[in-house]
């Protein structure tokens, strides 16, 4: 016979194993809502392209035409690797005929990809980044994908997204999926931040870690240090600053997805600052550092463009950058606080 306990830690644990995406957003907002069937839907569609894109990582070593480059640049110039190209196909793909997305924007595309069948009910718009990190694919060391759920505003009607070009305190739903050792998504609806590790024995993804907090401190700083002959003298006092005391740990993937997962669990700070040749930085507002932005405040954690906070921030254009601050809220103020000593000098001495 079953004791009484022995059933109740079957039951939690059999609960625990039926946490899926969907019945978390459901949970989550308390409500069966076409908002929240639609929310819940999306997530599950993400979820999907998750495990695709996990799935050919996973055997790319193997397979003909997975990994290397595609000989194109992108609309930033930059070189397009094959996996960057499929991923962004999965994203594409998992959201045609689902009803749920009107538009996707991602880093791979000059201008938003319409779904003109979607767009009389979804009328929601996909940010994404198929691949974070793309040049970590070749070496087999992590990446991720970036994405963020938006409102269409306005009809649109001539194509131009107008509508896309706000602040990230517009996003509805953002997170990433982070293809490591093990996949996992990490996913906020504005109600904390919540991680899902992918059981293969299940092809779920399953909750890990429920209402993440960053440490308010950590000791991990995260940044291109190659970048240092570029940077603001301010950034540099940063940086003079942790080498100079203790309790300061350097840790750089070359991912953004893969940096800051470090840091949303264990704390500190990722930076990726404006440098001569890219005074804006290197990362994307819309898809990169805004729905990062939104998951660090979610966890109790900020994100700066040094001057504002990026949730703030409005892009001028699709495929704008900004500078990026972007951890725990103590580590943040202290990189700022050097940034404003450089502005307050730099007044004075006028
Ligand atoms: P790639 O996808 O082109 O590899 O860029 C990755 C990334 O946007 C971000 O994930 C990293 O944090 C950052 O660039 C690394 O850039 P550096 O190589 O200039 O440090």
């Amino acid at each position: 016979m079953v004791e009484a306990h022995e059933s109740l830690d079957y039951e939690y644990a059999l609960d625990h194993d039926c946490t899926t995406l969907s019945r978390h957003v459901f949970q989550q907002l308390q409500s069966f809502s076409a908002d929240a069937q639609d929310l819940s839907a999306l997530m599950s569609r993400i979820a999907l392209a998750g495990k695709l894109i996990a799935r050919r990582l996973s055997r790319a070593g193997l397979m003909e035409g997975a990994l290397g480059f595609t000989g194109s640049e992108n609309v930033q110039g930059e070189s397009v690797k094959k996996m960057d190209v499929y991923a962004n196909e999965v994203f594409i793909s998992v959201f045609k005929q689902s009803g749920l997305v009107c538009r996707l924007a991602s880093e791979e595309m000059e201008k938003p990809y319409y779904i003109p069948e979607n767009c009389p009910l979804g009328r929601y718009t996909l940010l994404y980044d198929p691949i974070d990190g793309s040049s970590n694919v070749d070496i087999n060391i992590n990446v991720g994908s970036i994405f963020a759920v938006c409102q269409q505003e306005g009809e649109d009607l001539d194509g131009t997204a107008s509508d896309l070009l706000q602040s990230g305190r517009k996003l509805l739903a953002a997170g990433y999926i982070l293809y490591g050792p093990s996949t996992m998504l990490i996913y906020s609806i504005g109600k904390g931040v919540h991680a899902f590790t992918l059981d293969p024995s299940l092809g779920e993804f399953i909750l890990s870690s429920e209402n993440i907090r960053m440490p308010d401190h950590g000791p991990i700083y995260s940044a291109n240090e190659g970048n240092f002959w570029q940077w603001d003298e301010s950034i540099r006092d940063y940086i003079r600053y942790v080498h100079r005391h203790e309790g300061y740990t350097a840790r750089y993937s070359g991912a953004l997805v893969g940096d800051f997962h470090r840091i949303l669990f264990q704390g500190g700070v990722f930076l990726y600052p404006g440098t001569v040749k890219k005074p804006e930085g290197k990362l994307r507002l819309l898809y990169e550092t805004a729905p990062l932005a939104f998951l660090a405040e979610q966890a109790g954690g900020r994100a700066s463009t040094g001057t504002q906070d990026i949730l703030d921030a409005v892009p001028d254009k699709l495929h704008a950058r900004t500078p990026l601050i972007i951890g725990s809220k103590e580590d943040v103020a202290l990189v700022e606080s050097f940034i404003h000593e450089r502005s307050r000098q730099a007044i004075a001495a006028h």
